[in-house]
């Protein structure tokens, strides 16, 4: 990768991605660009920022020609809970923004990258090491724009050459930017809401497992899957990734290690709830670590430590 564009910048993922390329590829290597253009933020002011919506391909191809791109790392999309809310939006914006992200890449000859979820699987996939290949019929609409964008990406890969790499992203922890409207959200808000009133509220019931990763894991395996010989890879849809199984019950005791006195009580929301309960407990790693040698650093311990730490050092 010489030359970068970042769909979606501003989001949970797009933040800190943005960050990490700018420091190792150089800032001017990097454009992010987003529908959104908030004051304060350090996407914006610390680089190449571009405004960019990406139901327009056109618009997409102007930036790719007027920056010489090479790579496209497309992000922009709606999150599970946000789209089951509003489906008609979010095949919109999460199916049209896609195939106009490869069509440029088609026509450009670009590397792409865009991100695959859990949520790409359904009830009736194998709930525990789901499989890299199984079953996919998910029952909510992200699910759906998920699971057709892998076969856009295979697609892609088979009938044009556009060299596309994806995975399927679990639950994502970060300090550095909110997930807007996910169903693994719990797993962010109980941090903030651990230090600041040492007890959190779940939306999530007690007992229910999901994949989550920690921002930096997630970071580091978009550039090692983007940075591997192309000719190792034989997945061209999306890798499962993930770094830990868990539950609301595993966060509160890795947070009693640090807060005694924390507290975790349950309101479950059905909708979120639902859809926690349609994915899997746990996913099969092994294709991801073969291909193109994933490995996460963070457990769920040493991710609480570093959580912790930083939401402290944010909040002076
Ligand atoms: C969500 O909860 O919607 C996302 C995801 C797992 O894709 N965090």
């Amino acid at each position: 990768m010489k030359k970068i564009l970042i769909t979606g910048a501003l989001g949970q993922i797009g933040t800190a991605l943005t960050t990490r390329l700018r420091e190792k590829y150089g800032a001017d290597n990097v454009i992010a660009t987003d529908i959104h253009k908030p004051e304060n933020s350090t996407v914006v002011e610390n680089g190449l920022f571009e405004y960019l919506d990406v139901t327009n391909l056109t618009a997409i191809e102007d930036l790719v020609k007027k920056h010489e791109v090479d790579s496209l790392i497309h992000l922009a999309a709606l999150l599970s809970a946000v789209a089951e809310a509003k489906p008609q939006l979010a095949w919109e914006l999460n199916m049209g923004g896609l195939m106009n992200a490869l069509e440029v890449a088609r026509i450009h000859n670009l590397k792409f990258f865009t991100p695959s979820s859990i949520g790409a699987f359904g009830p009736q996939t194998p709930k525990d090491q789901t499989p890299q290949v199984t079953l996919q019929r998910p029952t909510t609409m992200y699910g759906v724009t998920k699971v057709s964008g892998e076969l856009l990406c295979d697609y892609y890969y088979h009938k044009f050459g556009v060299d596309t790499r994806s995975v399927r992203f679990p639950g994502l922890i970060s300090y550095e930017a909110l997930p807007g409207g996910g169903t693994t959200d719990y797993a962010v808000d109980i941090y903030y809401e651990a230090l600041k009133k040492h007890a959190y509220t779940s939306f999530i019931d007690k007992g229910t497992y999901m994949d989550m990763m920690y921002m930096p894991d997630a970071v580091e395996a978009i550039i090692r899957l983007m940075e591997a010989p192309a000719n190792q890879l034989i997945n061209r849809n999306a890798f499962n990734v993930s770094a830990m199984s868990v539950c609301p019950e595993d966060f509160e005791k890795a947070i009693q290690k640090h807060i005694a006195d924390f507290k975790l009580s349950f309101e479950v929301d059905p909708v979120r709830q639902t859809i926690a309960e349609s994915w899997p407990n746990s996913i099969d790693t092994t294709s991801a670590r073969e291909e193109w040698n994933f490995s996460p650093e963070y457990s769920l311990e040493r991710m609480t430590t570093d959580m912790l730490e930083k939401l402290k050092e944010k909040s002076k």
